[in-house]
């Protein structure tokens, strides 16, 4: 008789702390998930034109870290999202760009003459 009295105090005791515990985390997600949203369009990168294809609708550029990409500094050869935006920059320019991931490639969204 006791025995089963225990284990009915046990069980119950157990779906008592269980809901307690999905409860807490539950709450304790709301602040921290407002920390997330920062990351935007804001993302510009410098760098300096080295060359530039309109035909192919390529940029190549000596750029500084970008760090919406994770990447180091490097001279490198990009996509652009428009061939129009090779004409408002020239080689040898210093240039703040854009650049993001679409569909495996790193396209350059946003091109602006820098200083
Ligand atoms: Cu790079």
């Amino acid at each position: 008789m006791n025995k089963i009295l225990l284990a009915a105090l046990l069980a119950c005791a157990g779906t008592v702390s269980a809901v307690a515990q999905t409860a807490e985390p539950g709450a304790s997600t709301q602040p921290s998930a407002g920390s997330t949203a920062t990351a935007t369009a804001a993302d510009m990168t410098e760098g300096e034109v080295r060359r530039i294809d309109k035909t192919a609708g390529k940029i190549s550029i000596k750029h500084g870290e970008i760090k919406n990409l994770d990447m180091p500094p490097m001279t490198m050869v990009f996509q652009v999202k428009d061939a129009a935006m090779l004409d408002t920059v020239n080689v040898g320019d210093k240039v703040r760009f854009h650049v993001e991931k679409q569909g495996g490639a790193l396209v350059v969204t946003e091109l602006h003459p820098g200083q």
